[in-house]
């Protein structure tokens, strides 16, 4: 099975990592088991909502995922997110918890820079009034950058005696210099792509530098920024702040303190609540047969609050679309694997739709194949209708996104 989907949460203390952590993961922590082979303190598993392939058969009734969930023909796939904490200005000097944080980013495929835009909290996290979110997402990038720029050239002078002496290419020299970032080669080489017309390695100034380190951070760091705390007041100015300094980032409003606690009441059966959405009912809104509770005024008030000053006016909590975004960002599609084309069934049973990957849009069909099955021998590839598809086509949303391959029995070629 392929690598998992790793999302990075990163930001400064207290702009709100470990509640949007909470808000993404706890109402789906019971469904489904735990597809990732390591658990560690700092990751959990999140669950990115896509239109599942069997709304489009209308077999909702019977889809059932072997890893996340299926409700009504939305489907929340896996993907792994990571708590990277403590992370403050000058942390690539050691602030902080210094490096360490910096180590973790490299297992990410993309991050989500959680901003505090209410301006309550400074740099450091300190409780304060007034403070200009939009240097959190500076310095939070030149943080990375002076990392990584700090590593290349404490050891510049050998690197480019190396490349000249053994006549390698940049992207020798640089694949193996940013080898150690979990970049492949062809990572490496999508970034010496933004920068057409480079001059072999020996001859670039510092200058050249450092537009290679920010074109590698382009295609290894692609980031969704969350504007945070948007039930602030104050975070209305700060959001057209932001959206007008970074038109090229990807930005969604969330409050995720919001999503907690609507989660919460809807635990507790206080109310009836779709994630993503704007919708929130109570026993007000659905009469007795609903057989939520009742609501004492205080909480009455503070339901209408987050429906007047988040729901409303954001169409949502936000957090939803969070991972969505960063799914987007990346090019990545929903695959749906399955046994019998025509049932869309598994190995045993007539649940459908069992498993589901995310791969890059546009990927060949044949990738996807290796993917899933290593390298077993492959007889046929077929698509909806039991036509068969070439190895080489490609995937798309709802081209060749629903696959049967067909295996030669003791074809593969490991044990
Ligand atoms: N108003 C508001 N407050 C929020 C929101 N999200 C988080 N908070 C509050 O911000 C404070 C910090 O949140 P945390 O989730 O602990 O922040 P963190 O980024 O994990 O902080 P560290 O673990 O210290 O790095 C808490 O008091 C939260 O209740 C939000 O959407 N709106
Ligand atoms: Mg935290």
């Amino acid at each position: 099975m392929g690598k998992e989907v790793v999302i990075g949460l990163v930001g400064k203390p207290s702009s709100g990592k470990s509640t949007t952590l909470n808000a993404l993961t706890d109402a789906n922590a019971k469904v489904g088991a735990f597809p990732f082979t390591t658990i560690d303190p700092n990751k959990a598993t999140g669950y990115v909502e896509v239109e599942c392939a069997c709304a489009r058969f209308s077999k909702e009734d019977r889809c059932k995922p072997t890893y996340g969930y299926c409700r009504n023909g939305k489907r929340g796939v896996p993907v792994q997110l990571l708590d990277v904490a403590g992370l403050v200005p000058n942390a690539h000097l050691g602030r902080g918890l210094g490096n360490k944080f910096l180590a973790d980013l490299t297992e990410a495929d993309c991050l989500i820079h959680i901003v505090d835009v209410s301006g309550t909290t400074d740099a450091e996290g300190k409780s304060t009034r007034g403070y200009d979110p939009l240097k959190d997402i500076e310095w939070l990038q030149e943080e990375i950058f002076r990392w990584i720029m700090g590593n290349l050239m404490d050891r510049w002078g050998s690197v480019v005696r190396r490349h000249v002496a053994t006549k390698a290419s940049n992207l020798d020299t640089l694949g193996q210099q940013l080898g150690g970032y979990a970049a492949n080669r062809q990572l490496v080489g999508k970034a010496l792509d933004l920068l057409p017309g480079l001059r072999p390695l020996q001859d670039w100034d510092q200058q050249t530098i450092e537009q290679v380190i920010r074109a590698f951070m382009k295609v290894k760091f692609p980031t969704v920024l969350a504007l945070n705390k948007m039930d602030h007041p104050d975070s209305d100015k700060n959001v057209s702040k932001i959206i007008l300094k970074h038109p090229d980032s990807k930005c969604v409003l969330t409050s995720s303190v919001t999503e907690v606690l609507l989660r919460k009441l809807a635990r507790d059966n206080y109310v009836k609540y779709d994630s993503g959405t704007e919708f929130v009912d109570t026993v007000e809104d659905l009469g007795p047969e609903s057989r939520l509770r009742p609501l004492d005024e205080k909480l009455h008030n503070r339901i209408e609050n987050i429906k007047d000053l988040v729901l409303y006016r954001f169409g949502s909590t936000g957090v939803v679309q969070l991972l969505q975004s960063a799914i987007g960002l990346l090019g990545l599609i929903p695959v749906y694997p399955v046994r019998n084309i025509n049932s869309f069934t598994g190995a045993s049973g007539d649940s459908v739709f069992r498993d589901c990957v995310l791969v890059k849009r546009g990927s060949t069909v044949i990738s996807v194949a290796r993917k899933l099955l290593g390298e077993a021998t492959i007889a046929s590839i077929e698509g909806v209708g039991g036509t068969r598809v070439a190895e080489e086509d490609t995937v798309d949303v709802k081209k060749n996104d629903i696959l049967s391959f067909k295996i030669v029995p003791g074809g593969s070629s490991h044990a």
